[in-house]
């Protein structure tokens, strides 16, 4: 049995957090905000921003996943937030926030519907929306693949086939090219392990399977290649700074993080199985392409001799220093259980639908356990790799926002606790500004600090937004909302 959540204690985060806000308090500079003792200050020129994708948010795309719905294995697509068109007011609603980024992706079906045919119409769209992110003073970080294909893209075999590399490479260079003059912020590919691991252990995605180990080490490969190369497209391509700070392309990997725990903390196999597991999903892509190793079986050894699939391991001067930021994405830890045989090498299976029991006291409305600490543990797993990281999605399902407030600022004060132990912790990009079509759980599932009436696309700001545009005014978190914004319930595992 996991004893490590039990209910009825209280999270201890607002000592944790006073207790370290002598580190970072009341360090406003001269201009800036006025600070109480006990608030969490963050250092200055901390970038607050709000994520969101393309697919999500426009409506009416085709594409792979559009046939996937159309299939029946997921809610129609339909208007979303119809952001195509409504884009000005929710680029407005983002200046409302007072925050400095807006993650966003652009949509591969519409740029390039047919193999190398670009559509210069949704390159000027694209346009008009970057140029009106950059005079509303946000900077953009754009994502150009996240999640979704174009149809001829799924039909040559997707993300397992080897020609990804080169059409990926093709279109990042396309998109470069347009629009270097306006973004220096990239990511390639939003939470690629999510997509590989969907794609071919769980059957998540268009084209998915279950546990096929054949597909997984294809998908891992060409994820790892693709994304490189499209970071040296963009490097060619985009020579233009925008932003006047001398590096025209700051290449962010953003990776969906989950700290991993045992399932049950006292059987070694099941500690050995979250090791492991960790390791696959956590740390062996970010080792591709920060140190070119490429571990194709996940057991931790570079070997070249090693044939899987027809694909060998090495470690790859082409792969080495494609990162120039990690984005943390942070929702909710993983609890594993050993499961031998299951993934050679890895042995383990992450628990499921309460396969390792009862997740604790929080959870949002789509029954993730809320467990701030992970972010904590996350930021301090990818610290050692020795680039600047920011956490590039985190949020919570929360139709009532109830739930979102104290979310948000425990969360925070996490954040805040790493970078007073020295992370370097750039900025917190908050997921998402607008409810939006969440994949498989279609519009159910609401993760925007602003409501959005699917009947009407009327847009209204949830409390929280009120909170966060205040948070990001003064730079901190404010003991008062630490004070308030308490969760119940919730104990920190050892080292958390
Ligand atoms: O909506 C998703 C997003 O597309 C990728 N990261 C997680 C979000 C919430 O589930």
């Amino acid at each position: 049995m996991r004893p490590a959540i039990r209910p009825g204690s209280r999270l201890v985060l607002p000592a944790v957090a006073s207790a370290l806000a002598g580190a970072l308090c009341c360090a406003s500079s001269s201009s800036g905000p006025v600070h109480a003792p006990g608030d969490l200050v963050f250092p200055d020129g901390f970038q607050w921003g709000v994520a969101m994708s393309a697919f999500q948010t426009e409506g009416h795309v085709e594409n792979d996943w559009t046939d996937w719905a159309a299939a029946g294995k997921a809610p129609l697509l339909g208007d979303a937030c119809d952001s195509w068109n409504r884009w000005p007011e929710d680029v407005q609603l983002a200046a409302d926030l007072g925050v400095k980024v807006f993650r966003m992706s652009v949509e591969w079906a519409r740029i390039e519907p047919q193999e190398g045919a670009f559509d210069e119409a949704a390159i000027a769209h694209y346009r008009d929306v970057l140029t009106a992110v950059r005079k509303a003073g946000m900077e953009p970080l754009v994502t150009l693949h996240h999640f979704t294909n174009p149809r001829w893209v799924a039909a040559a075999g997707g993300w397992a086939d080897p020609r990804i590399v080169e059409s990926f490479k093709a279109y990042a260079a396309f998109v470069g090219q347009r629009l270097g003059d306006l973004v220096d912020q990239w990511n390639p590919q939003n939470e690629s392990v999510v997509y590989i691991t969907g794609l071919s252990l769980v059957n998540t995605f268009p084209g998915g399977q279950i546990f096929d180990l054949d597909l997984l080490h294809r998908m891992f490969r060409h994820t790892v290649f693709a994304n490189a190369a499209a970071v040296d497209a963009l490097r060619a391509s985009d020579t233009k700074d925008a932003d006047g700070d001398g590096k025209p392309v700051v290449a962010w990997l953003v990776h969906a993080t989950s700290p991993t725990y045992p399932a049950d903390p006292e059987n070694p196999d099941d500690v050995t199985a979250a090791a492991n597991w960790d390791y696959l999903y956590n740390l062996a892509f970010v080792n591709a392409l920060v140190k070119g190793e490429l571990d194709l079986d996940f057991d931790r050894k570079i070997d070249p001799t090693i044939d899987i699939s027809g694909l060998h391991e090495g470690i790859f001067d082409e792969l080495k220093g494609r990162v120039d930021l990690l984005g943390i994405n942070y929702y909710a830890r993983n609890f594993v259980m050993a499961s031998p045989g299951l993934i050679p090498n890895v042995d383990a299976l992450p628990c499921v639908n309460g396969m390792c029991g009862d997740l604790g006291p929080v959870a949002g409305d789509n029954g993730n356990e809320v467990y701030p600490p992970g972010l904590y543990r996350a930021l301090k797993e990818f610290a050692p790799f020795g680039l600047p990281l920011t956490v590039s999605e985190n949020g919570v399902a929360d139709a009532a926002d109830t739930l979102r407030p104290a979310f948000l600022v425990q969360h925070l004060a996490q954040v805040h606790r790493a970078i007073a132990e020295g992370i370097d912790v750039r900025g917190y990009l908050h997921w998402s500004l607008l409810d939006n079509y969440e994949w498989a759980s279609g519009y159910t599932m609401k993760f925007g600090l602003v409501a959005v009436d699917f009947a009407t696309q009327a847009r209204t700001p949830r409390p929280s937004f009120a909170l966060y545009r205040d948070i990001a005014a003064a730079n901190a978190v404010p003991k008062t909302a630490l004070d308030q914004w308490t969760l119940d319930g919730i104990v920190a595992a050892p080292g958390d």
